[in-house]
């Protein structure tokens, strides 16, 4: 059954015993996002907890975060568990469910618009020392290509500038970036809803590389295993999701910019500010009792690097090479800049092939590393990695540098000519830690088989717990 929103979700959550009420009064600059970062310094991606906290200073409605923080959560959001979730995945992707528009919806159960609109409404907090301002960090913008209607739904970073702006930094690689340049070289203004609280895998949809084309709200509704109810905006010509906690429905202008950031990005560095498009707010719609969701962003671990472990799935999905076992983005490499691959090796040079299959992906094409080891080798454990290049791996053999390869923009090393050229050209590198398959090799210690399965079956008698 899929989850009819956040709320719904939350709920199983909580039953679950993964959700955290803080009473305490938090402060919403600088104190909320200070707590964030410590609860998952304690819990990280395994044990951290969704946060909702019910008294932000000044507010009476709550902000809630880290309801996809970890690999358990994430998985929850399409009904599965972390070993099943790349091929589950790939599964429901295969049949995306379009959208279908609803009469009413409960983001409709508050209406304001013209003097009305007033986005201190929503609690958003300043969440580290050197931000530009309050950023809301989980906006899912809907918008659609001026020239055809194609529907395009994405995460941009989103500061609060006044109560009814709004400041966006979607880079130029960007469908919305795409889609606005369209309506501004016609001098017409562009409009945006932002929805924020939704069904968790629209979060997921919405932060998969899809290629310009893909409405990712049909593959939510694959995801989901039913369409996504959509009810129609009150001042722009979009929908919105129907239970969206809030939606913000507005207007980038063609030609004016405004002064944005810096910000704390996902690479863990902060971004710099510059002069960027906004959004003017013509009307905010809201459930009663609405949640902020949001997600706090640091260094890894972070929950938006387990929420961009999606990024996996679909490498496994747009691989075009057979072979491909596991694959693993793990979150210290930014859920993306390292790739490792577990294969079925069948031939020798295959390694070396696997590691440019992934990097030739659209989902692979911000990995930095590829690591390829042998099926026998568990991707996502990182110890198994570092033994199988510490004895299966010849630097001068197996490792494969390409220089002058576009790479992932927010990369801080990338060099400083390449920055500024806005190339962003980076060296890639793909190790190959796999064994041999013509030549003989060491077998792998193990104890003696059958031996084994006995003490399995008989192992209460040992009295080891
Ligand atoms: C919390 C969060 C914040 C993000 N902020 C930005 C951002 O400020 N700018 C950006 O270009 N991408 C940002 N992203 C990544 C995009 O959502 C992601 O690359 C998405 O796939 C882009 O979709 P598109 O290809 O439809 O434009 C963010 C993702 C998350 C989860
Ligand atoms: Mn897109």
């Amino acid at each position: 059954m899929p989850y009819k929103g956040l709320r719904d979700f939350l709920d199983r959550v909580e039953r679950e015993g993964e959700l955290t009420r803080v009473q305490s009064e938090v402060d919403l600059d600088y104190e909320l996002g200070a707590v964030c970062s410590r609860a998952y310094d304690l819990g990280g991606v395994d044990n951290s907890k969704v946060l909702i906290f019910e008294r932000p200073r000044g507010y009476g409605t709550p902000v809630g975060v880290n309801v996809l923080g970890t690999r358990k959560r994430y998985s929850m959001a399409i009904d599965t568990t972390p070993d099943k979730f790349n091929q589950q995945w790939v599964t429901r992707t295969q049949n995306p469910v379009k959208p279908v528009v609803v009469d009413y919806g409960p983001c409709k159960e508050n209406i304001h618009t013209g003097e009305d609109v007033d986005l201190r409404e929503l609690p958003v907090p300043i969440w580290n020392e050197k931000d530009g301002g309050p950023y809301i960090t989980l906006g899912h913008y809907i918008s659609k290509d001026p020239e055809t209607g194609q529907r395009n739904v994405a995460i941009y970073r989103t500061q609060y500038h006044d109560r009814r702006t709004v400041g966006i930094m979607a880079t130029m690689r960007t469908h919305i970036n795409m889609q606005w340049r369209k309506a501004h070289a016609r001098g017409e203004s562009f409009p945006v809803a932002i929805a924020i609280g939704v069904d968790p895998t629209i979060t997921l949809a919405a932060h998969a590389p899809f290629p310009y084309g893909v409405d990712e709200l049909a593959m939510a509704g694959g995801l989901r295993g039913g369409p996504v109810e959509m009810v129609r905006c009150e001042t722009v010509p979009l929908e919105a999701p129907a239970t969206a906690e809030w939606v913000l429905e507005g207007e980038v202008r063609p030609n004016v910019l405004r002064k944005e950031g810096p910000f704390g990005e996902a690479c863990g560095y902060y971004g710099d500010g510059g002069d960027f498009e906004f959004v003017e707010i013509k009307a905010i719609t809201h459930r009663n009792n609405p949640v902020h969701q949001a997600a706090y962003i640091r260094k890894p671990p972070s929950e938006v690097l387990t929420v961009k472990r999606c990024w996996e799935a679909e490498v496994v999905r747009q691989c075009p090479l057979p072979g491909l076992v596991k694959l693993s983005l793990p979150e210290g490499g930014c859920s993306g800049a390292v790739a490792i691959a577990s294969i079925k090796k069948t031939f020798d040079g295959q390694g070396k092939m696997m590691g440019m299959g992934i990097l030739g992906t659209q989902a692979g094409r911000c990995a930095k590393i590829v690591i390829v080891v042998d099926e026998d080798i568990d991707p996502f454990n990182l110890t198994d990695v570092l033994w199988a290049m510490s004895t299966r791996f010849q630097p001068e053999r197996d490792v494969e540098v390409i220089k002058d390869v576009a790479g992932w923009g927010l990369d801080p090393s990338i060099p400083k000519r390449d920055q500024e050229l806005g190339t962003n050209l980076v060296s890639k590198m793909i190790i190959d830690a796999t064994r041999p398959v013509k030549e003989p090799f060491p077998e792998v210690i193990a104890p003696k088989k059958d031996v084994m399965e006995r003490v399995k079956r008989e192992w209460q008698k040992y009295g080891i717990t």
